[in-house]
């Protein structure tokens, strides 16, 4: 059974370029008064604190295939389904976002064509474009023979995924099939992470504002109706679903005891927490623990997991480590989650090859 990972990012050449051209969020850059620091990669809201302002380190791994090949190499990983990195095309201005999402797209085709068997894709859409244009790069992306879906952050068209000017959206999604890897970006407002959020680099924002954020968007849509209005919608969701597994049973239970929803009438027909995560939701498994990932298990059900590595980002920090610890602490998750058996290869590649139409 081949180990596919599905939660690996690329900034395919078309969008460093963008990113090269600029000087506000988000940009690569190095700062002259750090010559020793190379190039760096700034692209979250939180990067404003003192141990984050400068962002990441970015080198070839992020948009060389041949890194991306010879990290697979390395970790055992035979087929990667590859995603652009947040923040995606969301910053676009309207007039020239579905142009650079053709191009963005047509980068990645072509990288998998070029490693046929080894690179799929999920495409990346103009969000900030008329919803006309949207639609039609979802039908175009259905078209693409090695994209396998479709990657967006939590913003929708500017106001978030409960928004219901996304239904001809989510309606073309649902027609055409095509998988929603939702991965978020944005956080929690930096006011949420204190005083000395300067004093603790990138551990809350990452850690805590991108699980967050993906439990909200998806609860919004929940709360919205959006599995009921499109039963039938897929979403993949990462970091094994930020805190959903764990919070579904709370978000069920405030659900059933809002008063204002039953006034409105929106407690009856509709579909529970639990029934959508069984239905609707996949997860990766990107979660560096066996107790996260059992709860990941015990909520959508092992068949619905997927591996993943959230490869360029985490990166060993010191020289010389060629295996990631953050590789490692994912696939050792589910060897203890699930020990040496059918279900872990499920987990590690088998789910992948059935859900997305992969080679196996
Ligand atoms: O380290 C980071 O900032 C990130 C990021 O931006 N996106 C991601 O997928 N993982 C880590």
């Amino acid at each position: 059974m081949p180990v596919v990972d599905v939660h690996t990012h690329m900034y395919p050449p078309a969008y460093m370029e963008l990113l090269r051209n600029r000087t506000s969020v988000p940009y690569v850059k190095s700062f002259p008064d750090d010559p020793s620091a190379g190039n760096r990669l700034v692209i979250l809201p939180a990067e404003d604190t003192e141990s984050t302002s400068r962002g990441r380190p970015i080198g070839p791994e992020y948009f060389e295939v041949s890194e991306k090949l010879e990290f697979m190499r390395r970790h055992g990983i035979d087929i990667s389904i590859i995603s652009l990195a947040n923040p995606w095309l969301d910053w676009l201005p309207s007039d020239t976002a579905a142009e650079t999402a053709r191009q963005v797209n047509d980068d990645v085709e072509r990288m998998c064509t070029d490693n046929e068997g080894k690179l799929f894709a999920f495409g990346t859409l103009p969000l900030s474009a008329p919803v006309k244009e949207v639609i039609e790069e979802v039908e175009r992306l259905a078209g693409l023979p090695h994209h396998r879906g479709i990657v967006m952050g939590t913003s929708g068209l500017g106001s978030g995924l409960d928004d219901p000017a996304l239904d001809p959206i989510y309606a073309t999604m649902e027609k055409h099939e095509q998988l929603v890897f939702l991965h978020p970006h944005y956080g929690l407002p930096t006011s949420a992470y204190g005083e000395r959020a300067s004093d603790y680099g990138h551990v809350l924002p990452l850690a805590l504002g991108f699980p967050l954020e993906t439990t909200i968007a998806v609860t919004r849509m929940l709360l919205s109706g959006v599995f009921d209005r499109f039963p039938r919608l897929n979403v993949l969701l990462a970091h094994s679903g930020g805190t959903l597994p764990f919070l579904a049973g709370r978000i069920e239970s405030c659900i059933a005891h809002d008063a204002h929803l039953k006034k409105l009438g929106k407690l009856e027909g509709r579909r529970d927490v639990w029934d959508v995560l069984k239905n609707n939701i996949y997860l990766d498994a990107v979660i560096y623990s066996e107790v996260g990932l059992k709860a990941a298990i015990d909520a959508s059900g092992v068949g619905r997991l997927m591996f993943g590595t959230d490869h360029p980002f985490f990166p060993p920090l010191d020289e010389g480590e060629t295996e990631w610890l953050s590789v490692k602490m994912n696939s050792k998750a589910v060897e203890s989650a699930l020990g040496y058996d059918r279900k872990a290869d499920a987990v590690m590649g088998g789910n992948a090859c059935r859900i997305l139409r992969l080679p196996s």
